[in-house]
């Protein structure tokens, strides 16, 4: 059969016409090979339409196989062996999560969607996928989440799981289960990518898959031969963030990508696609982005009736028939499919007419052919400069029969009755006896059996078992000592700076150390010039595949923009979910590279975790090991920008991650002790943490860091400034931020106008405070008898008189984070920027939030009136000499 479909016009004036010029392109192919064909209707496209004929481009092509037969790879495998696993493996999937449904504890699963793609899976393991060994670095497989009952029962198979791990599939707790969806938190060993939040495992392999290359071409790893595979679902598909970076693979030309769209047809609630073919959409979205796409639809039992389709009629059918109608054919039998299918058209029935209905249903779809997938992974595997999607078409519940095949609710299903589990041990020919059948048992052959001489005989091959996952890097670089950072540690020495540009002083540090320098990996989201990091165009150069191939407009300046082959800035451009898979694929180098390395992310805070956060949570999930720094934090410090720039509330965000910590430091020397100890956890001690550290953008001076202030700073809070004042009546002031000078200012104000002494404490991390208060609690709550843990912020606290005034950049839930733990009795009162920002000065800004030094020193009055140390009158007074308007409107409501 010829490689170019020949699907018949509907209306053809002149179908001899017609003919000749599809013999001659016959021809042309024959003798001289398709893509002297291709170049030949390049011409003709190219001359028609500069004669003016409108030609509209299509990127979808016929609705048939990409690779034709006579060019399919044949795979070396045993296939019956093969055939054999894949049965024992859907078998058991199904066994698990139907026994782990037997009870009524609704512990949930699915069977459906790994009977879809089982066959996928299979020829993976069997043929292409290397585990990380001597000669290979690892592929990296991205499995759709809620088809991990068949990784399991691969993993069974293999005596990685045991029976009691299956049996206890989705049972945790007691440390005897094994996770519902792949989780690298709950299975270190196992899993490496969470996919399950569907979108989020597309759009991190692309990452992966140019992080790969990115270190390569930095000569930090030889990644050469590495593939990345992304399995994900045609539902799936709809995900923004699954279709979101397709453009950059190509730009990148990444040929170490191959996706997998496992077409069952169908998603949760029904048919992707009924009124259409979710196969054809993909292909003219991948197709259209540039990808290399492998349509993968009719098995190998088509091939004989595709090759009598002389007139390219059933073709024709295959084109006109909704995903819909194709579920439906497969929710039925071979009569259903006679009738409603080539029933169409009676010369298609006649063509099928001396095949029987059991014929007829054999007809299999490409992704449960083996030697179809196989052939479709090799060419995948073979081709260049471009990332390959296999569009594969498979059933829904393959196998479950009449309860579950193709049915809507399948995806649902769980609980399997007796005439289909009866069904699928026929069908599967697993040996079991139909009076065990109501047992529902795991079937493992004996190890001498062929099937698992076989299985691992592979699995050998290709250098061990998947998935696996490294836990720590064998080598990780020596962190520079902290004096390194002392350009920073020293302070601003009269000058004023910001936070950011403390920042920069410190990555500039780091470059410096030459061993360490090169882990380090700045990733940018177009927005280098706005923290004053274009200097490192020019030192460290922006990555690019293809180097600068011009001459930049700066070339003539100090900074220019030079990219460069070995570059090692990531510059993403205006994408954050992007640049945030790059950050994740960086930050767990550890474990899929064996190579450690130190990602600084830094992006506009208020364009994080609102904008990425559940990939925020995935890069929890996955042990990332990373700095994120939310630049131009805070409400009012970055002034001008208004209601969707000003961030008051990213702290809160993420300090529902447990893995992440956080941090809202002020000083220069605070940010250097902070970013040096998360080096210091996280490349030396190999912790499972990553830092989320805001910076800000206003400039003030920066002192020294004290003597012996270290401890605290990394524990959350630390005595800033004294009060020297013999003043009875004295309140504790805490600050965290720009609004810590507030707070200082603040203390000034109470002593000289009110005669109060202040005390004031840098909180660099209400969080982290926080986090040490409820482990105190916690342990004191199951430990009555024994002597009680004190909190951190309870133990500072205590030593010093006074009511408790924090103030911070953020909504109030941030520093109100700790006010279990201050001392019993001691008020303690939040300023905070709730409500929605906008442009003014910060001054402004300050008082509208009601966080400037005036409502600072208020709020400490109003406690000391409260606590009986002071009066409310001078609360009034107070408001008046600061023209502090009382009816002014609440920030929230405005
Ligand atoms: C972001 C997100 N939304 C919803 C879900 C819940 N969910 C799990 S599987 C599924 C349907 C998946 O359909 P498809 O991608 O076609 O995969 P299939 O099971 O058909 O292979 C849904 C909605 C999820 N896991 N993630
Ligand atoms: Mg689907």
């Amino acid at each position: 059969m010829s490689a170019v479909p020949q699907l018949p016009a509907a209306n053809d004036p002149d179908e001899l016409e017609t003919k000749e010029w599809l013999e001659a392109l016959e021809a042309v192919l024959e003798r001289e090979g398709p893509e002297r064909a291709h170049y030949l209707l390049e011409q003709l496209v190219e001359k028609a339409r500069r004669s003016g004929a409108y030609i509209p481009f299509s990127a979808t092509t016929a609705y048939i196989n990409t690779i034709p037969p006579h060019l399919e790879e044949r795979s070396p495998g045993d296939h019956a062996l093969e055939e054999r696993i894949r049965s024992y493996c859907r078998w058991n999937a199904m066994v698990m999560v139907a026994r782990a449904n037997k009870n009524d504890d609704e512990l949930g699963g699915h069977i459906a969607s790994f009977a879809s793609v089982g066959t996928l899976f299979g020829q993976g393991f069997n043929h292409f996928w290397h585990a990380p060994s001597d000669h290979h670095g690892g592929d990296l497989i991205y499995f759709q989440g809620h088809s991990s009952p068949g990784i399991y029962a691969r993993a069974q198979l293999e005596g990685r799981l045991s029976e009691a791990q299956m049996l206890n599939f989705r049972r945790e707790v007691d440390g005897k289960g094994i996770s519902s969806y792949p989780h690298p938190w709950l299975m270190p060993e196992f899993w490496q990518f969470p996919t399950v939040s569907m979108g989020l495992g597309p759009i991190q392999a692309i990452y992966m898959a140019r992080f790969l290359k990115y270190l390569h071409a930095r000569g930090m790893a030889d990644t050469a031969n590495r593939k990345v595979w992304c399995f994900c679902g045609d539902g799936e598909m709809d995900e923004p963030e699954s279709l979101g970076a397709i453009g950059m693979a190509v730009r990148e030309k990444l040929d170490n990508l191959i996706f997998v769209v496992n077409c069952n047809l169908q998603r949760l609630d029904g048919p992707v696609r009924g009124n259409g073919k979710i196969i054809q959409e993909l292909e003219a979205d991948f197709r259209g982005a540039g990808w290399n796409v492998i349509k993968l639809i009719w098995g190998s039992y088509w091939d004989p009736l595709l090759a009598r389709d002389k007139d390219g009629l059933l073709l024709r059918l295959m084109q006109e028939t909704l995903d819909g109608e194709y579920q439906n054919y497969k929710a039925n039998d071979g009569a259903f499919v006679r009738k409603n299918f080539f029933g169409k058209y009676p010369q298609l029935l006649e063509m099928v007419s001396r095949m029987t209905d059991e014929d007829i249903w054999r007809l299999n779809r490409g992704g449960h052919d083996p030697h179809k997938i196989y052939a479709a992974y090799a060419a995948a595997m073979k081709h260049k400069d471009q990332p390959t999607v296999i569009l594969a078409k498979t059933i829904k519940g393959y196998g479950l029969g009449k309860q579950g095949q193709a049915k809507n609710p399948t995806h649902q299903l769980k609980k399997v009755d007796v005439e289909t589990i009866r069904g699928m041990r026929d069908r599967m020919n697993i040996p079991i006896p139909d009076d065990q059948l109501d047992k529902l048992p795991f079937y493992i052959p004996a190890p001498d059996s062929p099937e698992m001489k076989y299985l691992h005989e592979r699995r050998q091959a290709l250098g061990g078992y998947l998935p696996q996952r490294r836990s720590k890097a064998d080598a990780p670089p020596a962190v520079p000592a902290l004096a390194a950072l002392d350009p920073v540690l020293k302070g601003s020495e009269g000058r004023e700076i910001s936070t950011t540009m403390a920042f920069v002083r410190i990555l500039t540090a780091l470059l410096r150390d030459k061993a360490f320098a090169k882990h380090v990996v700045p990733i940018v989201p177009d927005e280098a010039r706005t923290f004053g990091m274009e200097g490192m165009f020019r030192q460290l150069g922006i990555y690019a595949a293809e180097g600068q191939k011009y001459e930049p407009v700066d070339r003539d300046q100090l900074m220019y923009y030079r990219e460069d082959k070995s570059g090692q800035i990531l510059e993403e451009g205006i994408n954050e979910a992007g640049a945030f898979s790059s950050w994740i694929a960086a930050a767990t180098s550890y474990s899929h590279s064996n190579l450690a390395m130190a990602p600084f992310y830094i992006y506009y805070s208020m364009f994080g975790f609102q904008r990425f956060g559940d990939l925020a949570w995935a890069a929890g999930d996955q042990r990332c090991r990373g700095f994120l720094l939310g630049g131009t934090a805070g409400r009012t410090t970055l002034n001008g920008e208004g209601l969707q720039h000003e961030d008051g509330h990213s702290h809160v965000l993420f300090s529902v991650i447990p893995n992440c910590v956080c941090y809202d430091p002020t000083y220069g020397y605070e940010l250097a002790v902070i970013i040096h100890d998360g080096l210091r956890r996280m490349l030396e001690a190999q912790e499972d943490v990553f830092y989320y550290i805001t910076v800000m953008n206003e400039n003030y001076e920066h002192p020294a860091l004290p003597e012996g202030a270290e401890q605290g700073i990394l524990k959350g809070m630390y005595l800033l400034r004294e009060s020297k004042s013999k003043a009875k009546a004295r309140v504790q002031l805490m600050g965290s931020g720009t609004i810590l000078r507030e707070v200082l200012a603040a203390a000034e104000l109470l002593e000289q106008d009110w005669g109060v002494a202040a005390d004031v404490w840098s909180a660099t991390s209400f969080t982290e405070l926080r986090r040490d208060g409820l482990a105190a609690e916690r342990w004191n709550l199951l430990h009555p008898e024994d002597k009680p843990r004190v909190p951190y912020v309870t133990q500072c606290l205590d030593k010093r008189a006074g009511p408790v005034v924090a103030a911070s950049d953020y909504i109030k839930t941030f520093a109100d984070q700790i006010r279990p733990f201050i001392p019993p009795g001691r008020p303690y009162r939040v300023l905070g920027t709730d409500g929605y920002g906008r442009s003014d000065s910060r001054a402004k800004l300050r008082y509208f939030f009601e966080v400037n030094r005036h409502f600072v020193a208020v709020a400490a009055l109003k406690a000391l009136a409260e606590s009986g140390d002071g009066k409310a009158k001078t609360v009034s007074e107070a408001i008046k000499k600061y023209k502090l308007d009382p009816e002014k409107p609440d920030p929230t409501t405005v």
